[in-house]
């Protein structure tokens, strides 16, 4: 050796060998998926140049913000050093610079301007998908902004929420202002008309304070809220359970001294995920509030902001599976093991397929569901339509929900060791997934919900699923290679239907059992139908044939499954229950 510095590690004693790290590339351009989707329902250039000029900017830009907000959260003073309550949730500059980009960049907006009439909302949902991994979370207040520009709209524009909405859906950054959606006391975030104590005390001039504990109000930092409270009567007793429940619009303001009016900040939740933004325990001690609803319509009030979310929901749940795939695929061009790079050991890129076969089939139903909801803004929408999209929003949201956990979890082994460090970014990932299956009403609470809207519609919500699933796979019969994928999914569709009429003569007792397994039934089955049915358009690649076979090889119908092993009997709850008995 010539000299010291030549030697294997002699320069700090730590090797000279250095990993390349994932490269983050224009995400609109890198999905092929995407792209494809919307050439075939989209094809406007203003559109793509729009969302390839956004990539760019996510990749960036904004992608280093929304690491900013995970490393500077937000804090809460409480009180300033005289001891005055003040109650200032401190946000980092770049959560900040979320909300001014959000505005100019139409992230709301889009879906009010309906600039492409029924696919409004695909251009508006495609850009918040592309948007959503690098937001550090801003995608929550948007949700909520959106939905309360929803229900605002579907109440009627006008006084005391006209100068909101116009608020809610402006491109001006100075004029914009976020939401909150107030639902979750302490009792209950599920049973939402159990769980409701907060009371709306009437005023002399038509308006009402609110008094209650809200335990948990995420992006607090929000310009007003949607929220639900009893009305007071002369007697001072209200209405217990949903028929007690009104919806109410607020503001909030600070009075002259600086203070928050009619609320109080109690703390900010300490959370696995989702750290980027405040989410807080609210004391409201007579918030200045309007009526919305008629007295007791809150539930049904508020679920157009439901419907709103939870495709919002939908919508982070698969970006996050794209962002890990991509990462995922990058990394393997550039980490080696055993002599060869990553992506040439079959088995990690069959595992990497595998997460990319459930990112295509999840992104399919949720643009579905923004299809749905755009023909339904747009007028267009036929009876069928509508009932498709109530029946597949809690759908989508919670198959999604639970998807993205499972394939961002599996992204995350696929950067070996690195994958559990934090300062790559990429265990934000995993962490901000979870939240995704809980709020905006659980994978049960939603699994009920879809039963609860067939049994309301007398069943025509599955007729008109039934009648979808099966036009979409009409013009496979001209492309043989995809014989079997339609073969399982018109298997799984007779056994569905076989399964829905014998079970619509059982108790209630055997449907609540099945219920989570019939949301997932639904799920598999319409997104095999959405994939076959993509892979027949004249523009697709023989990769979407090939997502089509994959996905139709899992178990399509596990509720007939379950069902044939009797996991559904009278027996169960109680074997259940003594499962941890001695
Ligand atoms: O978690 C929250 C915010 C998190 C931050 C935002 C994130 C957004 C995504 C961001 C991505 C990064 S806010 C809290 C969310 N909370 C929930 O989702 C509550 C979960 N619980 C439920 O969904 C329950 O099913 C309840 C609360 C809706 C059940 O209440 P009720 O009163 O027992 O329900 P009913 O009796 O079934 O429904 C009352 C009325 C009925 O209308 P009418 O009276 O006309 O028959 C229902 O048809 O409400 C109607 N309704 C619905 N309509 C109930 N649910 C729906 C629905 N989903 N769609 C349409
Ligand atoms: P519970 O209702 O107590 O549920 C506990 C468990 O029981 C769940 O697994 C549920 O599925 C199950 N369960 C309940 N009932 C049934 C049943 N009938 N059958 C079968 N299983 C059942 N809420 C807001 O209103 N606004 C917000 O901004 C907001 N932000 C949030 C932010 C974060 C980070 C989190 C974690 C939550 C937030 N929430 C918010 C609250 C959230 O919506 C609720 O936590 C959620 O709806 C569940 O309610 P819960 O916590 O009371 O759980």
């Amino acid at each position: 050796w010539e000299a010291a510095s030549d030697l294997p590690f002699s320069r700090a004693r730590i090797g000279a060998f250095f990993q390349e790290r994932p490269v983050l590339r224009n995400p609109f351009l890198e999905d092929a998926l995407l792209r494809g989707y919307l050439k075939r329902h989209l094809p406007h250039e203003a559109a793509r140049s729009d969302l390839c000029a956004f990539g760019e900017r996510v990749a960036n830009e904004v992608d280093t913000w929304g690491r900013e907000c995970e490393m500077t959260p937000p804090q809460l003073i409480q009180f300033d050093p005289w001891g005055q309550r003040i109650d200032h949730i401190v946000t980092s500059p770049a959560w900040k610079r979320m909300k001014d980009l959000s505005a100019e960049e139409g992230l709301v907006a889009i879906g009010y301007e309906r600039s492409f009439g029924e696919w409004s909302r695909v251009y508006q949902m495609s850009k918040l998908y592309i948007f959503s991994p690098s937001s550090g979370l801003y995608t929550c207040p948007l949700a909520m902004t959106d939905g309360a520009a929803k229900v605002i709209q579907s109440i009627g524009v006008t006084s005391p929420v006209d100068e909101a909405y116009s608020r809610l859906t402006t491109r001006e950054p100075e004029w914009f202002w976020t939401s909150g959606q107030w639902m979750t006391e302490r009792q209950g975030g599920s049973d939402v008309a159990s769980g409701t104590e907060t009371v709306a005390v009437p005023q002399s001039d038509g308006t009402y304070t609110l008094h209650g504990f809200k335990w948990f109000t995420s992006a607090t930092d929000a310009d007003m809220t949607l929220t639900l409270a009893r009305v007071l009567d002369g007697a001072g007793a209200t209405i217990s359970g949903s028929r007690g429940l009104s919806l109410f619009y607020a503001e909030v303001s600070r009075d002259e001294s600086g203070q928050l009016r009619g609320i109080e900040v109690q703390r900010l939740k300490d959370k696995l995920g989702t750290r980027q933004m405040p989410t807080a325990e609210l004391l409201l001690d007579g918030l200045p509030a309007h009526r919305l609803s008629e007295e007791g319509r809150g539930v049904a009030s508020i679920a157009n902001m439901l419907t709103i979310t939870r495709i919002h929901n939908s919508i982070s749940a698969v970006a996050a599976m794209r962002r890990v795939v991509q990462l995922s695929r990058d990394y393997a061009t550039r980490r080696s093991a055993f002599g060869k790079v990553l992506k040439d050991h079959p088995l990690h890129m069959q595992t990497l397929a595998r997460m990319e076969v459930e990112t295509r089939g999840a992104f399919l139903l949720v643009m579905d569901v923004c299809r749905l909801l755009g023909r339904e803004e747009s007028g267009i929408a036929t009876q069928l339509d509508t009932y498709l999209l109530r029946l597949l929003t809690p759908v989508v949201k919670l198959y999604t929900g639970k998807q993205a956990v499972a394939v961002v979890s599996e992204g995350l082994e696929s950067f070996g060791g690195q994958g559990y460090i934090e300062d790559t970014g990429l265990p934000g990932l995993l962490r901000d997934a979870q939240v995704l299956s809980i709020w905006e009403g659980t994978t049960n609470i939603l699994s009920l919900d879809v039963l609860r809207c067939v049994a309301r519609s007398s069943g025509m919500v599955l007729h008109a699923y039934f009648t979808r699933a099966k036009s979409l796979l009409a013009g496979a019969s001209s492309v043989p290679s995809l014989g079997p994928a339609v073969n399982a999914v018109e298997a799984a569709l007779s056994e569905l239907h076989t399964f829905v009429q014998v079970a619509a003569e059982r108790e209630h007792g055997y449907l609540e059992l099945a219920a989570r397994d019939l949301a997932y039934s639904l799920a598999r089955i319409y997104a095999g139908a959405l994939l076959i049915d993509h892979a027949c358009w004249k523009g697709a690649s023989p990769s979407d044939t090939y997502a089509a076979l994959r996905w139709c090889e899992q178990d399509l119908c596990p509720v007939v499954n379950k069902q044939d092993r009797g996991c559904y009997d009278a027996n169960t709850p109680s074997l259940d229950v003594a499962l941890d008995h001695l």
